[in-house]
């Protein structure tokens, strides 16, 4: 081999050594970011680590419900070892919740922990978020980013059961028949409005239930009363309230157990705290309702973060993981406007048999 051909071969070797240093340097880069990088790749930690920061970021600071909610995920936090932040505003608006992603952002934390008032708004910040190397978990009420950031849901319960239970419920106590309204949330959180479409689908098998209107107390006590009372006056026969809120059927509840004459015709259901309303529901002003544990929803998704934060959790639909106390949960693959998600369990109906039974 000439002189020529072996400097030609040598810097062919060279280059193919180049190259395949290149490629083992991107392979270990990608493994590196898939333990905590690329979500939508199988798990690769078994462990959660230890000193991890996650913000949580409920609907506001003071809706007992929500309240409860950060109080499991702080919980969850703690027992891994790690520090938990909540910062949110005391209104449920997006624009109150994007100075606590941002504050996330500076205080470089490893997760974030939202409850979203809104599907849209927060997008932007969370993506500026995710790009910081943040992982995002929506809870309650989530979020619709597309892919940008991907993020994990923890929902509840399964929408479609929750949005049908509560009309159902109501049909059994009032005979199927008659006006009906709905007293939500914010007019903007993803969570009621996923709800409701599910009530409207299901109110199509009670031809004689008439949904009249739908109104908005932005779980606030006085906006919720404000709005029932104007119900109340547009619609003096009303037959049912489903309120898939705890904030709105607790000042229902409250009203109607003062106004007791309405209850010959007007029955209340819908999703509430038991601790707030045992109390109407052993004076009869409310026979049933429903809910499940707040708490365990944040202490779940508080272990969501912590996984993907460590690389223990992903994206991937089938892939699980561990959540403490409670065991093993699976990412269901996403449908619809729904990326992927977990399902907390199904809801509990509560009524006078069973409501002392419960702490939160
Ligand atoms: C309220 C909030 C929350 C909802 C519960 C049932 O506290 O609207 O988002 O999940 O009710």
């Amino acid at each position: 081999m000439s002189m020529r051909n072996i400097g030609a071969v040598s810097r062919k070797v060279t280059g193919v050594l180049a190259l395949a240093l290149v490629a083992t340097l991107s392979a270990a880069c990608a493994s590196s970011t898939a333990s905590t990088g690329d979500q939508t790749t199988a798990p690769t930690a078994t462990t959660i680590k230890t000193g991890l920061l996650v913000y949580f970021i409920p609907k506001d600071t003071q809706n007992p419900y929500e309240v409860i909610a950060v109080q499991g995920g702080k919980k969850a936090v703690q027992e891994a070892g790690g520090k938990a932040v909540v910062s949110s505003g005391t209104q449920d608006t997006a624009a109150a919740q994007i100075p606590s992603i941002q504050a996330a952002i500076q205080a470089h934390a490893n997760a974030i922990v939202i409850a979203g008032n809104d599907p849209s708004a927060l997008c932007p910040a969370l993506n500026q978020a995710s790009n910081a190397g943040i992982k995002i978990v929506s809870f309650d009420s989530d979020i619709s980013c597309g892919t940008s950031p991907n993020h994990l849901f923890i929902n509840q319960a399964n929408t479609e059961n929750i949005g049908t239970s509560e009309v159902d419920l109501l049909a059994k106590e009032i005979g199927s028949k008659g006006q009906i309204a709905i007293l939500s949330a914010e007019a903007s959180a993803t969570n009621q409005n996923a709800w409701i479409g599910y009530m409207k689908q299901e109110l199509r098998k009670y031809p004689n239930m008439q949904l009249v209107s739908t109104v908005y107390g932005n779980d606030d006590p006085a906006t919720s009363l404000t709005v029932l009372q104007g119900l109340l006056s547009a619609y003096p026969n009303l037959a049912g309230i489903i309120s898939p809120t705890t904030v709105g059927i607790s000042t229902a509840a409250q009203y109607l157990d003062t106004h007791k004459s309405l209850l010959a015709h007007l029955t209340l259901t819908g999703l509430g705290l038991p601790s707030q309303m045992k109390s109407y529901v052993h004076d009869g002003t409310v026979k049933e309702f429903e809910l499940w544990d707040p708490s365990k929803l944040g202490y779940l998704a508080g272990y969501a973060a912590l996984g993907l934060a460590s690389g223990s959790a992903s994206l991937l639909a089938g892939s699980t993981f561990k959540a403490g106390s409670l065991g093993s949960y699976k990412v269901l693959a996403a449908s619809g406007t729904t990326g992927p998600s977990v399902v907390l369990g199904p809801p509990t109906v509560f009524n006078s048999a069973n409501v002392d039974q419960y702490n939160f």
